[in-house]
């Protein structure tokens, strides 16, 4: 698990293939309760690793010797926000103006993107102590231009990039990818709202909603559309003349059911949260993974 770059891009791809980073599910727990040993390795021999550290700090008022950092990028209404708030555990809130921001509290959705800044969350009760989530703003407009957006948002100072896409990808998320590739950052390709396309892949196959399915129905339906998700991501990214991405790079995810399960609402016949737990396992390793060995 956790191989998320290329691995011709990585020099330490062949140790993880060996299988030194992969953790059972209950170790991530252990994981983010001690400081990081290192701070992230510098992405290019022009960057040294006290850049890295000083720009993380001016421009995100990031600490990265302090904190492990995942960033959640992509473009508006990829579900985000959505996916910060259910890997925590708490419900969304709509954002309005009365909305006062707590570090472990619900990042808001519906959120105008032009004005939002990069937002950083803990998770509640202290969980994950030394492990900072942060919700990117869409870019491509006038306060987040997409030519410089990996440098302004210091995307190379991250544990792990998880590019959030529903639909087709957007130049910048192409631009991200290309870059998180180049510098040797691990990025996830996270493929959102799997409830969706897989309820309406129900529709079109069987003329039924995803509930009204059988098991087995169910069970082919979502490794056929999964499959289908990761293999149009590959080629639009394979089009646009990226490297293709491993296949445990990428990840279908339905938070919200995620959400519900870690809650325990979530019932026999709802939808399940597909690879949304894989998913934050395979950041969790590669994150502790690369600062442990350098
Ligand atoms: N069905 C479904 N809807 C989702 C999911 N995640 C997010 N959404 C919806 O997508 C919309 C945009 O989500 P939001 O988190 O605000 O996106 P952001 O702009 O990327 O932060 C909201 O209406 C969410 O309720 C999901 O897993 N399943
Ligand atoms: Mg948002």
């Amino acid at each position: 698990m956790a191989f998320l770059i290329p691995l011709a891009a990585t020099p330490w791809g062949a140790a993880i293939i060996g299988g030194t980073v992969t953790f059972a599910a209950t170790k991530i727990i252990g994981y983010f309760t001690k400081p990081p040993p290192s701070p992230p390795p510098p992405p290019s021999p022009e960057i040294t690793q006290q850049e890295l550290i000083k720009s993380a700090r001016e421009k995100l008022g990031m600490e990265v010797e302090k904190q492990y950092n995942f960033a959640v990028c992509g473009c508006s209404g990829t579900g985000k926000s959505t996916f910060i708030n259910s890997v925590r555990g708490i419900q969304d809130i709509a954002y309005n103006s009365g909305f006062v921001y707590a570090i472990d509290g619900p990042a808001p959705t519906g959120i105008s993107e032009t004005t939002q800044a990069p937002a950083r969350y803990r998770w509640p009760n202290n969980v994950f102590p030394y492990l900072t989530i942060w919700d990117l703003p869409g870019g491509n407009t006038q306060t987040h231009p997409a030519e410089t957006y990996f440098e302004d948002k210091v995307l190379y100072a991250f544990d792990c990039l998880l590019l959030l896409k529903y639909g087709r990808f957007t130049q910048l998320d192409i631009d991200i990818y290309r870059k998180a590739v180049k510098c040797n950052i691990p990025i996830a390709i996270v493929m959102t709202k799997g409830d969706v396309d897989i309820d309406n892949e129900a529709k079109l196959r069987f003329s039924r909603p995803f509930r009204k399915l059988s098991k087995n129905e169910c069970k082919i339906l979502i490794e056929e559309t999964t499959r289908k998700l990761k293999c149009d991501a590959t080629n639009e990214l394979v089009k646009a003349g990226c490297p293709e991405p491993p296949d445990n790079s990428m990840f279908v995810v339905a938070a919200q059911s995620y959400r519900d399960q870690l809650l325990a609402l979530l019932e026999e016949n709802d939808f399940p949260p597909l690879e949304t737990e894989k998913l934050f396992e395979a950041c969790s390793n590669i994150a502790v993974y690369r600062r442990s060995s350098q």
